[in-house]
């Protein structure tokens, strides 16, 4: 039997909030209405933003040192779907979930499948596993997966790709994101060219597995595990990959995977433009690939890249469909109000991104008064838009305070007595 949250203790929560709540939005629309926007649209786009959940996520998170377990922690792929739809009943913007195989792999996908609709949850990008070696295989990923020297590692990793379609096909996924541990440690290690040139040869062999209706993500990632050289180090070699690989291929930005200080809005700028924006794992940074909790620390570049994101949708940008993921790692925090907390801070950056004066930014940038265009952008950041995040959830039957009513429900306490630890205090990154 699943646990839920009642949805009458969401409505008994809601009650003490909602004259409050039609206050606030009241004076909102009041606000925006004077700049000639109705609430009422913006709201209703707000309903519509999905972010999809990434199953690892509703784990426990470690670093290279030590994984300190929370209680209740889910054991498997179905009680992750379990968390997963707690999110999503509270949240009302995070239907799609994206497993991450072999972590995630089950002897029967079509149970699976009918598991994941029972909860009214889909399915969204397949992620590939190589960058570690699993039980009993015969072929190591010790010195690379998709760009090892040997043959033999590379055919296995790239069976293991073509397997994650298969599975994804049965779940109703259309994306498969690739991501290589693959480099070097040691200047001298590896030849540059000739390991980009196996990563390319691989890949061609997946991507001729791709239906035609999927599309196949390159994840690039600067460092970690190999700390001097990685084969899909920058956004250069993503979408190098992704133009020789033909138009289903796309690159995919992971806002911790960047050398510090880098301008992630404008590599989001350039993808779309050239249509190989293919989707986003949403986290924040503040000194590497730090998987904290997304807007936690930079929500203004995270308002950038929304802004970059709602022009192309206006301006209808040929080729523009991105994924929005969540890839985080919660160490300290109950992985459930992380999720909760990231997905409405990236469904307020899209939020305001939305209420931005294109016209009159369009005006400035001619103009170059550079004052006035950033004064455009900041007016829309500094908008506090948590009432419409709130009526969006509430209208949809979720939580106006998503936290306060997760905690109310005691659900944690509630699986903690059917889950009990897997006592893995061990080091590992999930
Ligand atoms: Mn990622």
């Amino acid at each position: 039997m699943t646990q839920r949250i009642n949805k009458e203790l969401i409505a008994q929560e809601n009650v003490k909030l909602e004259s409050f709540l039609k206050e606030d939005y009241e004076a909102l629309g009041n606000k925006l209405a004077r700049t000639g926007i109705n609430i009422e649209d913006i709201t209703a786009k707000a309903a519509a933003f999905q972010i999809a959940v990434p199953s690892w996520g509703t784990g426990t998170g470690g670093t290279r040192f030590a994984r300190f377990p929370g209680i209740g922690e889910p054991r498997n792929i179905f009680e992750k779907l379990e968390d997963s739809a707690v999110i999503n009943d509270l949240s009302q913007c995070t239907e799609r979930v994206s497993p991450h195989f072999p972590w995630d792999k089950v002897d029967d996908f079509t149970e699976l499948k009918g598991v994941s609709d029972s909860l009214n949850l889909k399915w969204d990008s397949i992620n590939s596993n190589t960058f570690q070696d699993q039980p009993g295989q015969e072929h190591s990923f010790k010195y690379g997966s998709l760009a090892n020297t040997s043959a033999a590692s590379r055919e296995l990793a790239i069976q293991h790709n073509l397997d994650c379609i298969k599975w994804g096909k049965i779940l109703g996924s259309k994306t498969l994101t690739v991501w290589v541990g693959d480099g070097s440690n040691h200047p001298g290690q590896q030849h540059f060219q000739h390991a980009f040139e196996r990563y390319l040869e691989s890949m061609k062999t997946i991507y001729a597995g791709l239906p035609s209706d999927w599309e196949l993500h390159i994840e690039h990632k600067m460092f970690e595990p190999a700390f001097y050289s990685t084969v899909i180090q920058d956004w250069g070699s993503s979408i190098l990959a992704a133009m020789e690989l033909g138009p289903q291929a796309k690159s995919l930005v992971d806002l911790g995977h960047h050398a510090p200080n880098v301008n992630i809005e404008m590599i989001v700028s350039r993808l779309i433009q050239f249509k190989k924006l293919g989707g986003f794992h949403f986290n924040d940074s503040k000194y590497g690939d730090d998987d904290l909790d997304s807007g936690s620390l930079h929500p203004y570049q995270q308002f950038l890249i929304f802004n970059e994101l709602v022009d192309a949708q206006y301006r209808n940008q040929e080729g523009f469909s991105p994924n929005y993921m969540l890839d985080q790692s919660h160490n300290v925090t109950d992985p459930i109000e992380s999720l909760m907390n990231s997905a409405a801070s990236v469904q307020r950056s899209y939020v305001a991104a939305l209420l931005v004066d294109r016209q009159a930014l369009s005006e400035y940038q001619t103009h170059n008064d550079a004052i006035m265009a950033s004064n455009t952008l900041k007016q829309a950041f500094n908008t506090d838009v948590s009432p419409i995040l709130a009526m969006a959830r509430a209208r949809k039957g979720g939580a106006i305070d998503p936290i306060a009513t997760y905690r109310a429900s005691c659900y944690r306490k509630a699986v903690a007595q059917k889950r009990p630890s897997s006592g893995r205090s061990g080091s590992g990154i999930v």
